[in-house]
């Protein structure tokens, strides 16, 4: 079992303290028990409630059925007001190696320490019950419950943000979530109010352009960067601090799913994120990240296009490389979804000695809300008692009271300072590891109003653009193409075209195609961020410098790791009749390689192979879909063939896989089931061998090179470049 594995490897001392066994005492189990009232009477009845005779009324007195329906009624909390939808885990997270010469956060200087974690991802927009597989921005917030106290690393898995002050922020999320007159649409970008926000916010380019971009349709969280967006403060032991951009990169790639693809999750399985981390952690596969960082030292300042403060901004890492600096291990799933996932409280202020923030205006605007959200979700000041959210570390001070209090504080001592108890608690002095804040000289008037460094609003919208794969950027204008055609204002897509223009004319007339439009002519003045300071909106006026930097190989998913197969899903279709040789081959050799490989067949049970052998169905036709799967194999045998040529559902299940371009494979004794199908004949007429690993697809012998070329393909993800030219119905 996965959470036997993580314990083992603990060394004692760090056992007895860390965050499992301190949720162990918490943790509530049932069996071999009595069932109780909450107030631990044995209940001997709860079946019936308490009534006048057997068809009589229900009396009052019964306190048993009283508390009961009580406790139901009361038993949904509010939902988060963005980031309802969530998943989560409990892992470890180790530093390589000491890192004391820019921080002094003890978890990251000891190489030997391992620091418990809760992690939480999830979508921003959806609510609580929302598919797993919107067009959406992913949050991915951790929790180190640190020796020194909890440190929250509360991120996405984008780099940079929709807005620049988070007095904007209610805004923005106001005009993303549904339409407040009728509730539609839910989990999703793709209506007016979002797009005529957007449009006047062109300080949303950047962001708007990852949002558009597969990074809003991850195949998995555990292939998903994750980033701190903000640019943070390391501080070392003598007080020199320096700028730190926090990184996640994911061991096993980032990789994406295609938009048709996404749509048909929601409906197969809106549970898909959900249940691919959960499955991953069950069987063993435990999801690893590294963490990176962008290290800028203080005297570097200002030596960027760009101001490190503003969140709208990336630091290419052209410019400063990724340092990889720790892993993380995501190894044992919660053990109540309630207790843990949606209790848990993260806050962008939990941070630890050796970490400080900056003025970044949208970060300082967090400081305030994610206190201030806990107070009404989770009911009272007393959540960070909730175990989930307890640190590790002991807790003291002279906060007391206030809903669901738990901690009975000894003792007549509530104030500081005291006589009567030694002034206890004591404060720690910064060599104590008492957290000082970094000692940042600020002279300043005091102004509501914006640093023209922040005004560049297009350059790194179009790095991005510009740094695309091709199919990236199809997928780019497909997605534009399709949010905007869901607007019905035609004010509103004229506008975001002309925003679209200034970041590449070429993307802004393809969608303006797509819509039926013309790119409307609108000065670059008149895009002005929509906030008037004393009516001036000159003031804000975006400005579209050339950047220095053309394209960075970073910021496009084709560069990423691709050589491994580890926990992709790969269908097996066969029927009655199949070559047990042929299916049974492949399959060893793909779970020999860590993939998952479900069997599906006409009918669920079991089917009988050619050599007359029983093999058991994991899906029928009808229970399972090609979206839910990476690969798809369809070995040999007679009757089998026969049996799948002829079945539609096995066809659609072929074409679909085709057109969303995952690796197929046949034995070439089931050559005739893909010939069936709508994108055999669209095969270029040249194919063969060296094609092969172009187009994803292989017709060979299962006993010679078939497998291996099969795994080579599936590591490769997709084959994103055969999906315009070999476009099929499906
Ligand atoms: Fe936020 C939740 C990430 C800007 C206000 N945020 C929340 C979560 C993540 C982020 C991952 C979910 C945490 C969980 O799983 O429980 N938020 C971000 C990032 C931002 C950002 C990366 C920009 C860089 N957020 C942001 C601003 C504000 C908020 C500017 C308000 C001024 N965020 C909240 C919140 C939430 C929240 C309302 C909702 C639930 C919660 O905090 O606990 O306070």
């Amino acid at each position: 079992m996965a959470k036997k594995t993580s314990e083992k490897s603990k060394a004692p001392a760090q056992q007895e303290n860390d965050k499992t066994n301190q949720l162990e005492s918490f943790v509530a189990d049932s069996s071999g028990q009595f069932m109780t009232t909450n107030h631990g009477l044995k209940i001997n009845d709860d079946q019936n409630s308490l009534k006048a005779g057997d068809r009589g009324a229900t009396l009052l007195e019964d306190f048993i059925l009283r508390e009961k329906i009580t406790h139901f009624d009361h038993e949904r909390i509010p939902e988060r007001i963005v980031h309802a939808r969530g998943s989560a885990a409990h892992g470890t997270f180790k530093v390589y190696e000491d890192m004391s010469e820019w921080t002094k956060a003890a978890f990251l200087c000891d190489p030997g320490a391992e620091t418990p974690v809760f992690v939480r991802f999830s979508t921003v927009a959806g609510s609580r019950g929302s598919s797993d597989l919107a067009r959406d921005v992913r949050g991915f917030a951790v929790k180190f419950y640190t020796q020194e106290g909890n440190f929250d690393l509360v991120g996405n898995n984008m780099p940079v943000f929709f807005i620049q002050d988070a007095i904007k922020f209610p805004d923005l999320i106001h005009a993303v979530k549904p339409e407040p007159d009728n509730e539609m649409p839910q989990a999703a970008s793709a209506h007016d109010t979002f797009w005529d926000f957007i449009s006047q916010m062109p300080e949303s380019s950047h962001m708007v352009m990852w949002a558009m971009s597969d990074r809003a349709l991850p195949r998995s969280y555990r292939m998903m960067e994750g980033f701190g967006v903000h640019t943070f403060r390391f501080v070392n032991t003598e007080g020199v601090a320096s700028f730190v951009k926090f990184h996640w990169k994911p061991l096993l790639g980032v990789h994406s799913v295609a938009w048709d693809e996404a749509q048909n999750i929601s409906g197969k399985d809106p549970d898909f994120h959900r249940r691919d981390l959960w499955d991953a952690i069950e069987a063993g596969a435990f999801p690893e990240w590294e963490l990176g960082v962008q290290i800028v030292p203080e005297a570097d300042e200002f030596k960027f296009e760009f101001d490190l403060l503003d969140p709208t901004k990336l630091i290419p890492e052209e410019l400063v490389p990724v340092q990889r600096i720790g892993k993380m291990t995501l190894n044992r799933n919660p053990e109540n979804f309630f207790s843990e996932t949606e209790q848990v409280a993260f806050h962008v202020g939990h941070i630890v000695p050796g970490i400080d923030f900056t003025n970044d205006p949208l970060l300082q605007g967090r400081l305030f809300s994610y206190t201030d959200t806990q107070l009404i979700r989770l009911g009272g000041p007393n959540f960070h008692e909730i175990p989930i959210n307890r640190p590790v570390v002991p807790v003291a001070n002279n906060q007391r009271d206030g809903y669901m209090r738990q901690t009975i504080n000894r003792g007549k001592t509530s104030y500081g300072p005291n006589a009567i108890a030694n002034n206890d608690p004591q404060q720690a002095k910064a060599a104590e590891g008492g957290f000082v804040s970094y000692n940042e000289r600020i002279d300043a008037k005091k102004i509501r109003a914006r640093s023209r460094s922040f005004f560049d609003h297009f350059s790194q919208a179009r790095l991005f653009f510009n740094s695309q794969s091709d199919p990236e950027k199809n997928h780019i204008t497909d997605a534009l193409s399709f949010e905007l055609g869901k607007v019905k204002s035609v004010a509103i897509r004229e506008r975001m075209l002309a925003v679209l223009a200034q970041i590449d004319k070429g993307l802004a007339g393809e969608v303006a195609y797509a819509l039926g439009l013309h790119i409307p002519k609108i000065a670059l003045e008149d895009l002005n961020n929509s906030i008037p300071a004393d009516g001036d909106r000159a003031e804000y006026a975006s400005t579209n410098p050339k950047g220095s930097l053309a394209t960075s190989d970073a910021l496009s998913m084709a560069h990423t790791v691709k050589d491994t197969i580890k926990t992709r899903k790969i269908a097996i279709l066969a029927a009655d009749g199949v070559n047990e040789k042929s299916l049974s081959s492949v399959k060893d050799a793909l779970i020999a390689e860590g993939a998952v490989v479900h069997i599906i067949a006409p009918k669920l049970g079991e089917i009988i192979s050619e050599e007359n052998k029983k093999i058991s169905v994991d899906e029928s036709l009808l229970t399972a879909a090609s979206v839910l799967y990476d690969a798809v194999y369809v070995p040999a045998g007679g009757n089998s063939v026969a049996t799948l040529e002829a079945e539609a559902d096995a066809i659609h299940f072929l074409n679909e896989a085709f057109k969303h371009c995952k690796a197929i494979a046949a034995d070439e004794g089931a050559l005739q089931v893909l010939e069936s199908t709508y994108f055999f004949k669209k095969l270029p007429a040249d194919y063969e061998e060296e094609t092969v690993l172009r187009e994803g697809i292989i017709v060979g012998d299962h006993a010679s090179s078939l497998t291996k070329t099969f795994i080579k393909m599936i590591g490769m993800h997709r084959f994103w470049e055969r999906e315009n030219p070999r476009k099929i119905p499906a």
